[in-house]
């Protein structure tokens, strides 16, 4: 509205009141009349396009989000959302968690301890730190500060971004293992970092083949070696990683330990999913390597180990000297997370913590029951003639999809292939899956858009849905 008014003031003749001195001069005013009645005409309608116009210009994003706004969740979640859509797409279980959890919940929430529906200490509940300091300390063998060693976070999401926030600074370098759970980009370039990939290259043969597992895939040493300079902060890793199911073995991890130490550089272990670990494997947190306690941030989710990702709940477990800079940008940001939820996790977490070695421990359970339908979920891929990478940990698995040969035009803005079979899937086949170029770099995506990414923490009935549109694919 302003531009709209200046521009017409501005065109207003000035010497609407002056005699004309000459036909030159008359026929200048007679012009600026025209465009003032031209501009009266076109004020109203010009009104809500240049308000608009100066709104945009006003309310410009920050730089710091320029180039961020496309998000895969957002965008397939939404579709796999529609009526009678079977969902292998976002990672969440469509069954119940442990009955004891949601039972504690309720009592947090209802109890007569009015204190557990209020704020609670900002890095983490006192009962929920004393557990995870607990159990932490017995896997890491050492003795762990429930105050200065953990905070707890809104999901792994918030650890990730706390991580990122408080420690990568404009100009920093950081190391992102390919294929990636997708926010580690957007986080790093939020804080003004620079990521530098680096893919894990699956074995050609065995993917040829069709029968290869997520430990085909690996890092080459001296690549990796010369993405390490003065430059860079940190090195993010993931296992089991997120959508391959990959768990780094003893020396990938030394590997990646020993270039950490020799460049002075930070790791991030996004370890989500570290109880989702398949027979024949073991998860090996790297800040128990030697010298990598003191540069490790290892991140947790409540919503994974439970089953219960829609109470985004995580946390960070360290050092103190790096533990208090997260805590520096939590208690400025969303200062605490949700209290009841923080009382019921810590319940949980006590609960397994007494019955590690148990049969009915739901971190050996979990994993128990999922070897099954990873199985199940296997056969009936490679039943339909698709070529699935058996995961060692987690709960995806990806698929190669291009033997089914399916024809796709390409669309718009050079989208992925396994986008569009994606969207294609969802709409002809009424099944959602996830697009794997999505977990890559740009530069890496087209050499990755043949795999889609199918979640299988789900319940039977899910799967028997699945399997029948699969073997009646033609
Ligand atoms: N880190 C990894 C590796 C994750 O997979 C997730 C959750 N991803 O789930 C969505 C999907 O891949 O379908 C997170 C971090 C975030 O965990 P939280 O839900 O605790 O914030």
């Amino acid at each position: 509205m302003l531009l709209s008014r200046v521009t017409l003031l501005a065109t207003i003749p000035l010497e609407f009141n002056q005699p004309f001195q000459s036909k030159g001069m008359y026929f200048t005013y007679w012009l600026k009349c025209m465009r003032t009645t031209q501009n009266l005409l076109c004020y109203s309608i010009n009104r809500n396009v240049s308000t608009s116009m100066m709104n945009l210009f006003r309310h410009k994003n920050a730089k710091r989000i320029e180039g961020l706004d496309k998000n895969l969740w957002v965008e397939f979640t939404k579709l796999a959302a529609a009526p009678g859509i079977v969902n292998l797409g976002q990672g969440f279980p469509d069954m119940l968690p442990p009955p004891y959890i949601t039972e504690a919940l309720a009592n947090a929430a209802a109890g007569e301890n009015f204190m557990l529906n209020q704020y609670t200490r900002g890095f983490g509940h006192p009962p929920l730190v004393k557990a995870l300091a607990e159990l932490y300390g017995h896997i890491c063998g050492r003795s762990i500060d429930r105050n200065k060693e953990i905070l707890v976070t809104v999901g792994a999401y918030g650890s990730l971004s706390h991580s990122i926030q408080g420690l990568v600074d404009e100009g920093d370098e950081v190391i992102i293992i390919e294929p990636f759970f997708d926010c580690y980009v957007p986080m790093v370039k939020m804080a003004g970092g620079i990521p530098v990939f680096i893919s894990l290259k699956p074995v050609k043969e065995k993917v040829e083949q069709g029968m290869s597992n997520s430990g085909d895939w690996s890092l080459d040493e001296e690549e990796l070696s010369s993405k390490f300079n003065s430059r860079t902060k940190a090195i993010i890793i993931n296992t089991p990683n997120n959508p391959l199911g990959k768990i780094f073995k003893m020396e990938e991890l030394k590997m990646i330990a020993d270039l950490c130490i020799k460049h002075d550089v930070l790791c991030i272990s996004d370890e989500v999913y570290e109880w989702l670990v398949y027979s024949g494997h073991k998860h090996i947190k790297i800040a128990t390597l030697p010298r990598m306690w003191e540069r490790t941030i290892t991140i947790g989710s409540a919503g994974k180990t439970f089953s219960v990702t829609g109470w985004k709940l995580g946390w960070s477990i360290g050092p103190a000297h790096l533990i208090k800079h997260l805590q520096t940008v939590q208690q400025n940001t969303i200062y605490t997370c949700s209290t009841p939820i923080q009382e019921a996790v810590a319940g949980g977490i006590q609960k397994e913590y007494g019955r590690l070695t148990d049969e009915d421990c739901y971190f050996l359970s979990l994993p128990r029951e999922l070897e099954v339908k990873r199985n199940r979920m296997a056969q009936i891929l490679l039943a339909v003639g698709m070529k699935p990478v058996i995961p060692e940990g987690g709960y995806f698995m990806i698929v190669d999809v291009s033997t089914l040969n399916v024809d796709l035009p390409k669309m718009e803005g050079n989208e992925p292939y396994d986008n569009l079979f994606v969207k294609w899937m969802i709409k002809n086949k009424r099944l959602a899956a996830i697009p794997v170029s999505s977990f890559f770099s740009d530069q890496a995506k087209s050499q990755f858009e043949k795999y889609i990414r199918i979640c299988f923490i789900k319940q039977d009935s899910t799967l028997n849905s699945a399997e029948s549109i699969l073997r009646n694919w033609k």
